[in-house]
């Protein structure tokens, strides 16, 4: 069975140019992406706030990240669409802000497509051929969020918004984050959104990215303990259709996070292979949150892959960070498995990451140093413990453990000890997401970034995903507890600063 995805799209028409607000330089006798929890290998702004990805999409040769900022300051605000281009989705380099708040209304989430055969005629032929890029996204403001148009023919550097914009206003106030797509099967765009506080996805369709007839709405369904945003809908290999949107708050680890749902789309309907009540959440860590996959990349290469916001609006504002806060999840490809309890989601780093290790593979025995960004792994052999894994820790006694405990068993990530000083009361905390013995084992890829986790167990099957802010870089590796493993079993790489090898 394959599965197949929606997409999301508004309609532009005359336009208003936006001009490219620069980013600004880093303030001088600064040392950009230096600072002590500045990630050399995930996507940070140059500086101020940035949340949710906006807009993944790949054309002609380079990856798009469009992301949710305030180009004024450090705490949400004047939501505009930071902008950034990587041929390999690690190496980014920073554009002018693509879309700009105006006349009272902000820039909320969104998607971007590429309209291959020009159906909204918003493309010129710029570059030899019919296509552009036309982005869909919210607009905020005067009491409602409407979906609205913008598009660019010059390979994403500058955009217009459409003229007769809005292109959907249902005149609600939370109605947002449309995902575009085309649907091969209905031979039309179908656009993803969320009736948030109803806790309903509605999808949309057109022939043009114009106007908009409604499908069908999905939900409630899963956790509704808060608002839903973000949705996604798109095909998975193997075993079926996958559907994601995340919620605020009420997700596993508290605050905000995504859950996902499986079932079978027929182009105008989705229909959800579990039970209404159940939920299947992405990831067990406290920050991943409003995930969004690429558009358009290309069949050859077949990945569906997508990248999160690693925060949490619980304290989104209060991070510790420099002159910048929040940071992109590395891009991970999307799977469905069939495990004994169901089909599941399965993630993993995309392969690019390989290419950033430096030095030989080092093997955990004892304590060992541990660099500012790594990728380590190790396995937990069933019996070797009540709790076995990795303690990472400074000389300021500030420490994180990630491992696997037997009763359960579960994937834990413990950051109750990681900061002496003072950090929101939301922060401390141990997040955990069930896991199973594989061959009596359990598998654990940890990505380490100065102030990032990503932890993969037995392949992608339980993600955690946390921040941590310790006062002084983590700079110390070793097992935690139970018994040792076989050195071959705990070894790691440097990673590569992705800034200095631009
Ligand atoms: N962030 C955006 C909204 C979205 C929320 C506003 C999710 O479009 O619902 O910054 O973090």
């Amino acid at each position: 069975m394959s599965a197949r995805a929606i997409c999301l799209l508004v309609m532009p028409l005359a336009a208003v140019v936006v001009a490219g607000l620069a980013t600004d330089p880093p303030a001088a006798g600064q040392e950009p992406y230096r600072e002590p929890l500045r990630p050399r290998v995930h996507f940070t702004p140059p500086q101020n706030f940035m949340n949710d990805p906006n807009g993944l999409v790949f054309y002609k040769g380079e990856y798009h990240l469009f992301y949710q900022h305030n180009p004024f300051g450090r705490e949400w605000g004047h939501m505009s669409w930071g902008h950034a281009v990587s041929t390999d989705m690690l190496h980014w380099k920073h554009l002018p802000i693509a879309l700009g708040e105006e006349d009272g209304v902000m820039i909320f989430s969104g998607s971007v497509v590429v309209d291959w055969h020009n159906t909204s005629g918003l493309c010129a032929g710029e570059d030899g051929d019919r296509s552009c890029l036309v982005a869909v996204y919210t607009g905020h403001g005067h009491g409602k969020q409407t979906q609205n148009l913008a598009y660019s023919n010059d390979r994403g550097r500058t955009w217009t918004k459409y003229a007769n914009n809005p292109v959907i206003d249902l005149n609600l106030e939370n109605f947002r984050d449309p995902k575009a797509f085309w649907d091969e099967l209905s031979r039309r765009w179908v656009l993803v959104t969320v009736l948030a506080e109803q806790h309903k996805v509605r999808l949309f369709g057109s022939p043009d990215l114009k106007r908009w007839e409604t499908l069908s709405d999905f939900g409630p369904a899963g956790a509704t303990g808060g608002v839903w945003e973000c949705p996604d809908l798109f095909p998975l290999p193997v075993d079926g259709n996958g559907g994601d949107v995340d919620i605020n708050p009420g997700a596993v680890a508290g605050g905000s996070g995504g859950q996902y749902f499986v079932g079978r789309f027929d182009g105008t309907r989705f229909v959800n292979d579990n039970p209404p009540d159940q939920t299947l959440w992405v990831d067990y860590g406290k920050d991943f949150y409003a995930t969004i996959s690429f558009s358009d990349v290309p069949k050859s290469d077949g990945r569906r892959i997508w990248m999160a916001w690693i925060s949490n609006w619980l304290y989104a504002n209060d991070e510790p960070t420099e002159t910048w806060r929040g940071a992109q999840s590395l891009p991970r490809v999307l799977q469905l498995r069939r495990l004994p309890e169901g089909i599941r989601l399965v993630q993993a780093p995309v392969a690019e990451i390989d290419g950033l290790r430096t030095g030989p593979e080092m093997a955990i025995t004892g304590r060992a140093t541990l660099p500012p960004s790594a990728d380590i792994r190790f396995e937990v052999g069933r019996g070797a413990g009540q709790e076995a894994g990795l303690r990472l820790s400074n000389a300021a006694g500030e420490e994180i453990t990630i491992g696997v405990r037997a009763s359960g068993p579960e994937l834990f990530v413990d950051r109750r000890r990681s900061r002496a000083t003072a950090a929101h009361e939301a922060y401390a905390g141990r997040h955990a997401g069930p896991v199973r013995w594989r061959d009596e084992r359990v598998t654990v890829r940890l990505l380490f970034d100065r102030s990032v986790v990503e932890v993969f167990a037995n392949d992608g099957e339980t993600v955690i995903t946390d921040r941590v802010y310790p006062s002084a870089p983590l700079d110390r590796i070793e097992w935690l507890g139970g018994k040792a493993p076989e050195p071959a079993r705990a070894s790691m790489w440097e990673l590569r600063s992705v800034w200095e090898t631009r």
